[in-house]
């Protein structure tokens, strides 16, 4: 079969895949100002924040925080985007976005951008996104912790079937919290919350240290509550692994860091519970190929997503290779973790080329053997991993 012709097939089948994104921040309309939209959002997303003072090092943390919200995004602009060319992947992000929604960047005019999303009705621009990036349903990070998130749901929250729930319990580990004293706090809290938001999945970020069996807050909420709701209710239950919380305090949202966890922690839960789905990411590129190797022995661990800071073209190629080298589809390739909605279009555009690229190089492989692959081959292998099948 002749490869170009093949990449087409395979590009166009994947272009054509609506995509049901796992693990996002968007909010949809019913959540108010939670959800995040717009050029001066996209601009001041904590990966940019980042960015921005590594272009400007003479800028004061606390100088830029006590600023609206428009000079925070006209900053960003001045530095990543007009003095500088944006390559980094979250700034050409921005300039995808802008692209795709068929606005001019020509004479970098940050004002006659605004322009475009002031007019624009939000409905109207949600069901633009989710158009242009061809994503059938979003699932958000629920937190039941959060005062501003309680009053939408006890409302009776969020009517848009494009938006589905995951609640998000990295609260309940807070030495704060009311509700981690004992197994029955806590398993009454999480009842009250899984009746309440119907969610996905329950999910929990974790530090690269996280020990199940060190007999902390962790563990025992793990353990005591968590797993045997995830039971009960029959709910995966998501580790996301490898976060370094506020290594610089100072850059708030953005100042979180990145360690090599213990994949050991996760294959004695899986040998342990074996009727519990455990969907894991982890952040440390050094961790991936032992997180592969560890899903091959169990059929309860679901690797999903290149997440955060491995959200990065490079990178994405070599862990989506390998998953699917040792994985096969049996794996969620990319989740987007959107915070401002209209990421949606460059988080799934970007990763949309790449997986086009190693699966048609797959594909090619198997047909000069001989073997043959159909346009219904194709779909139903895109569909399986990008489409939530399995989850
Ligand atoms: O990628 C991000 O935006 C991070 O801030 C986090 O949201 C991370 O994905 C998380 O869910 O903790
Ligand atoms: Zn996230």
């Amino acid at each position: 079969m002749d490869f170009k012709k093949l990449a087409l097939q395979v590009t166009k089948i994947i272009d054509e895949t609506p995509i049901a994104d796992i693990h996002t921040h968007i909010y949809s309309e019913a959540f108010g100002d939670l959800l995040l939209w717009g050029i001066d959002e996209l601009l001041t997303y904590h990966y940019l924040v980042a960015e921005l003072f590594r272009y400007k090092p003479e800028l004061d943390y606390e100088v830029y925080w006590s600023m609206p919200k428009q000079k925070q995004a006209e900053l960003v602009w001045d530095e990543l985007f007009v003095k500088n060319s944006p390559i980094s992947e979250s700034a050409r992000g921005v300039v995808t976005v802008i692209d795709a929604l068929g606005l001019d960047v020509s004479n970098k005019d940050l004002n006659k951008l605004r322009r475009y999303f002031a007019e624009i009705p939000l409905s109207q621009y949600i069901d633009k996104v989710f158009q242009l990036s061809n994503v059938k349903y979003v699932i958000t990070t629920n937190d039941p912790f959060d005062a501003q998130e309680q009053l939408v749901w006890d409302k009776g929250a969020n009517t848009d079937s494009r938006f589905k729930a995951a609640l998000r319990i990295d609260g309940l580990f807070d030495p704060n919290c009311f509700a981690n004293k004992n197994k029955a706090l806590g398993t009454e809290f999480l009842k009250r919350w899984i009746e309440k938001i119907k969610p996905v999945y329950m999910a929990a970020s974790l530090p690269p240290d996280f020990n199940i069996e060190d007999g902390g807050t962790k563990a025992k909420m793990i353990l005591e509550c968590i797993l045997p709701a995830a039971r009960e209710y029959n709910m995966p239950f998501a580790m996301m692994i490898g976060v370094k919380r506020a290594i610089n305090p100072a850059l708030r949202l953005a100042g979180d860091g990145v360690g090599k966890a213990n994949v050991d922690t996760i294959a004695k839960l899986a040998r342990d519970w074996p009727d519990v789905k455990f969907m894991v990411t982890m952040l440390s590129r050094e961790n991936q190929h032992e997180l592969c190797v560890t899903s091959r022995k169990f059929k309860n661990i679901l690797v999903f997503g290149c997440w955060w800071f491995l959200n990065n073209p490079s990178i994405i190629r070599e862990i989506t290779t390998e998953r699917i080298e040792s994985l096969g589809l049996t794996m969620i390739p990319q989740h987007s973790d959107a915070r401002v909605l209209d990421q949606l279009i460059y988080k799934w555009r970007h990763f949309r080329k790449i997986i086009a690229e190693v699966l048609t190089e797959k594909y090619f492989d198997l047909t000069n053997t001989g073997w043959p692959i159909t346009e219904a081959d194709i779909k139903r292998d895109v569909n399986r991993i990008l489409g939530g099948q399995l989850l």
